[in-house]
């Protein structure tokens, strides 16, 4: 199991991110994938723009008419389980995970770059189905610096720290159909 924790920043990679291999088996991941499929995927909406990947939201999604959070449905049962081992991983607290959001990405789709809105703390994001690229990049004077995780089927990411709030990421066109899982904790107020 590959396991890795960027704290340094700088050439090794954003610090705050952290990575395993295989956090679950493929029979859970092939359970997982069948329950997004199943879900009313819509086109992910920002404004008047809508992106090629196909999502669903629960405990909060981000208005972007309105700019803020709106309620979504609840967390579903079949996901409280791989929440929980999660918060496990990261040392967190049970139910720390408010946010869920379960992603298609088919083949050629992709998510240009962003850092997620800051009504959110930590970021987790299970891989399922096929690997991806997970790029970061930020200033560094008139250049970018870059770092790009390759992020397996059954793996596990954390953003915290720097990768969270200072790092972009992204993810190029996917050469197979990709599925995630993203898991996000709040902000205190
Ligand atoms: O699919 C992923 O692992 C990343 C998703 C992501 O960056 C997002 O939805 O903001």
């Amino acid at each position: 199991m590959t396991q890795l924790a960027l704290f340094g920043g700088g050439e090794d990679g954003p610090s705050g991110l952290r990575y395993t291999d295989d956090f679950i088996n493929a029979a859970i991941e092939q359970d997982l994938i069948d329950r997004i499929a199943a879900l009313p995927l819509q086109r992910f909406q920002f404004g008047a723009f809508e992106g090629n990947r196909r999502v669903a939201s629960f405990g909060y999604r981000y208005d972007y008419a309105l700019q803020r959070l709106a309620e979504a449905e609840p967390i579903p049962d079949w996901v409280t389980p791989v929440a929980r081992r999660v918060e496990a991983w990261a040392g967190l607290p049970e139910a720390s995970v408010r946010q869920v959001l379960c992603t298609e990405y088919e083949v050629s789709v992709g998510i240009g770059w962003h850092r997620d809105k800051p009504h959110f703390d930590k970021v987790f994001g299970l891989s399922l189905g096929s690997p991806c690229k997970f790029r970061f990049r930020r200033r560094s004077g008139d250049r970018w610096e870059r770092h790009t995780l390759e992020a397996l089927p059954r793996s596990l990411y954390m953003m915290d720290g720097e990768a969270r709030s200072v790092w972009e990421h992204s993810i190029p066109p996917v050469e197979a159909r990709r599925y995630s899982i993203t898991f996000r904790t709040m902000k205190r107020t």
